[in-house]
């Protein structure tokens, strides 16, 4: 935690307003997806499939947002275990600041404790200047703010073995459709629609392969910069990644602190339980972003395989398909057999 005040945003910064108007042309000239969406219109530029208030905040921040070189930024693609990664990182970053009894993850949602770049940007500037040097974001690798690529500031990655991703978006967004009063988001996609669009790379933010590829391939290139590693391993040995976390985030745990099992700690106050548990996270809100998500949607299940009791054989084929294609020649695998515990 290096300085108090920190702007991050350029004099230029841009509204939502003066965003909409200075990149419809550009928007209109790119391939829209049909049928549209009931929430978004969603866009494909440079090659990635984006919601339009994400775009015209992925343009803007070119130029008006400045990372700053000892920013850590958390990356993901959606419901690959971004909840779970910023409560680790937020744990690890801030244990000299927090005991156990007044951690701020007690009291509100992960998202809640850190900056979410893409739509901070458009609905909360301010919340960007965050002196605690911990952002997070889903943009695809290439999508990200060029002070981002340019500085040296860090990167997290954690990717989802992609049946298990599909299936967890789609239990998320049909809990917020039928959790959300506003008839104009109805009727709903049907699964048959969203898996075509998944497939097909059309998901938000896909192709999600293309997505995880990004950063597998900046992780190779700059291995001290970016950080990759699987949801699936994560769950497999929480532990051993914590302190990895804690190393690459240039916050190692002390033998002292080794001693007094505060990597534990850690991992038991992030666990699924411990956090589905809470109060905030069974009955509390979330209003940043959108209009009153439950907290409770970001703490579904949490286990590997799920996709099992939902994918038809043909489309678990399909999907494995494609994933074998993507990866297999870059030696990225995933297990997929059903875990939980
Ligand atoms: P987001 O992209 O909207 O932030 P994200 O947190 O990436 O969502 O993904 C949610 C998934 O992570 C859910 O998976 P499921 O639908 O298959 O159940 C959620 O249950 C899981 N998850 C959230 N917190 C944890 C945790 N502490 N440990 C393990 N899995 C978790």
């Amino acid at each position: 935690m290096k300085a108090s005040k920190v702007s991050r945003l350029s004099e230029k910064y841009e509204s939502k307003e003066i965003m909409s108007m200075k990149y419809k042309e550009i928007i209109s000239t790119l391939p829209k997806r049909e049928p549209p969406h009931p929430l978004y219109e969603y866009y494909q530029y440079q090659g990635f499939w984006c919601p339009l208030p994400v775009l015209e905040a992925s343009l803007s921040m070119q130029h008006n947002f400045k990372a700053q070189p000892y920013d850590i930024y958390l990356c993901s693609s959606p419901k690959t275990g971004t909840t779970w990664l910023k409560s680790l990182a937020f744990s690890i970053m801030t244990r000299d600041r927090y005991s156990s009894k007044n951690n701020p993850l007690l009291t509100k949602l992960s998202h809640d404790c850190l900056p979410f770049l893409e739509l901070d940007y458009v609905s909360n500037p301010k919340f960007l200047d965050t002196e605690l040097p911990l952002l997070s974001t889903h943009l695809p690798y290439t999508l990200l703010p060029k002070s981002i690529l340019e500085s040296d500031c860090k990167i997290i990655y954690i990717c989802r073995e992609p049946k298990d991703r599909f299936v967890s978006m789609w239990h998320f967004s049909q809990n917020f459709i039928s959790n959300n009063s506003d008839q104009t988001i109805r009727p709903a996609v049907t699964l048959e629609q969203e898996f075509e669009w998944f497939c097909q790379g059309k998901s938000g933010l896909g192709p999600y392969w293309d997505h995880v590829l990004g950063y597998w391939k900046a992780s190779i290139d700059r291995p001290h910069r970016v950080f990759f590693f699987k949801y699936e391993d994560l769950k497999k040995d929480t532990l051993y990644y914590v302190k990895k976390l804690a190393e690459f985030m240039e916050k190692p745990f002390s033998m002292e602190e080794e001693a007094q099992g505060v990597p534990e700690e850690i991992v038991d106050r992030c666990h699924f339980k411990s956090l589905s548990n809470l109060e905030v996270n069974k009955s509390g809100k979330h209003y940043r972003f959108m209009p009153g998500i439950n907290n409770s949607a970001y703490f579904r299940k949490g286990e590997i395989g799920d996709w099992n009791n939902l994918l038809t054989e043909d489309m678990a084929n399909a999907i494995d398909q494609i994933t074998q294609e993507k990866f297999q020649s870059l030696g990225l695998t995933f297990s997929s057999s059903i875990q939980c515990d």
